[in-house]
């Protein structure tokens, strides 16, 4: 009897630890879905990178339910990271950083290889496919009030299918 009411005190104290971590990993994943900011994310990718290679981008479709414009990027990943814009300058495609992206209220905008993308520099470590990255998306609405939208982004070696396997191949340039 008392063996056994022993063994139940033990379980009970093994038990209350499990359940504090597993409510500790449920913050945890709500933490990395959208919060505040009114936008949709779909298709993200980030460019896995190797070793040694100092630059990487991350990609995505995005969707505003209000007006909005990105307006900066934060991730633990990179020592810099961007909004850039690629252009055609003469015969030469160039790409340079934004201050502001806008999102138009409900039109997808496309960031991709060869267009709009995330730049990260100043790689802390090679984005290794199949792992996921954390990226911030700052965003900025017609009254001024930033929000953001934290996302967990796949590494990938090529766009996702439904992406825009179209640019595929055009890769990302420096
Ligand atoms: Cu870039």
């Amino acid at each position: 009897m008392n063996l056994q009411r022993f063994t139940t005190a033990m379980r009970m104290s093994v038990c209350i630890p499990a359940i504090a971590m597993c409510s500790a990993l449920f913050v945890g994943a709500a933490l990395a879905h959208p919060d505040a900011a009114h936008v949709e994310a779909q298709n993200a990718w980030a460019r896995a990178s190797v070793p040694g290679q100092q630059a990487s981008g991350a990609f995505m479709r995005l969707t505003a339910k209000e007006p909005l414009k990105l307006v900066g990027v934060e991730t633990p990943v990179a020592g810099v990271a961007e909004v850039h814009e690629m252009k055609m300058e003469g015969d030469v495609m160039r790409m340079r950083a934004i201050d502001a992206l806008d999102l138009p209220q409900g039109v997808p905008v496309d960031l991709k290889p060869g267009g709009y993308h995330v730049m990260l520099q100043q790689l802390k470590a090679p984005l290794v496919k199949d792992t996921q990255v954390p990226i911030t998306l700052v965003f900025k609405d017609a009254k001024g009030e930033l929000s953001r939208l934290h996302l967990q982004v796949p590494v990938r070696t090529a766009p996702p299918a439904g992406g825009d396997a179209a640019t595929a191949h055009h890769g990302h340039m420096h």
